[in-house]
């Protein structure tokens, strides 16, 4: 049994993340969906909300936890006897801190590999900050988020 992560920050889930959970869990027999707790990132959701909003995102798909980690993703992975790291890719500009990332995590379990996989065209400008950002001036992100995050995002950022 093959058991990936796909770790991430996810402050919220947005379509471009679902997009790649999803063809994931086409690939692999069980997708951990993995929320880094202490993250140097501001974050406007708790980790408990954005554990939330991914459970209600990926409830249709049945190969896929989501839960939360703390410190090195190898070391989470090791606990949850998984052995690939799922990644996506946006634009040549994410490549090459996805490729010392992928390097790093590569020296410090050999047995771990990463799977990179190209964004779809329609999400390939699609971050969780772009969909803050347009949502902190009102304007609608349901093309971006299912509607269960942009609830969540209205509550937040006040309607
Ligand atoms: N299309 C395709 N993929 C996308 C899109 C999109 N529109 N948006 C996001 N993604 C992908 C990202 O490329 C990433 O693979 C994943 O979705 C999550 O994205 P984010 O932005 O929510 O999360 P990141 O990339 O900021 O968070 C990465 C962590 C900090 C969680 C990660 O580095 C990690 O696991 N850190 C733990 C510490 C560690 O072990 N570090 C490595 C050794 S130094």
């Amino acid at each position: 049994m093959t058991i990936a992560v796909c770790s991430g920050s996810f402050d919220p889930v947005t379509y471009g993340h679902l997009d790649i959970i999803n063809r994931g869990a086409r690939v692999f027999d069980k997708v951990i969906v993995a929320v880094l707790i202490n993250s140097k990132k501001n974050s406007l959701f708790t980790v408990e909300e954005r554990v939330e909003l991914l459970r209600q995102a990926t409830a249709d798909i049945d190969n896929v936890e989501v839960d939360s980690f703390d410190g090195l993703l190898i070391d989470y992975m090791k606990k949850r006897k998984a052995q690939v790291i799922i990644r996506g890719l946006r634009a040549v500009s994410d490549f090459e801190y996805e490729m010392q990332v992928a390097s790093i995590n590569k020296k410090l379990d050999e047995n771990i590999e990463t799977f990179f996989m190209m964004t779809s065209n329609q999400y390939s400008y699609l971050s969780s900050s772009i969909v803050k950002e347009v949502a902190s001036y009102k304007a609608s992100v349901s093309d971006l988020v299912p509607p269960v995050v942009e609830e969540a995002l209205l509550a937040k950022l006040g309607r």
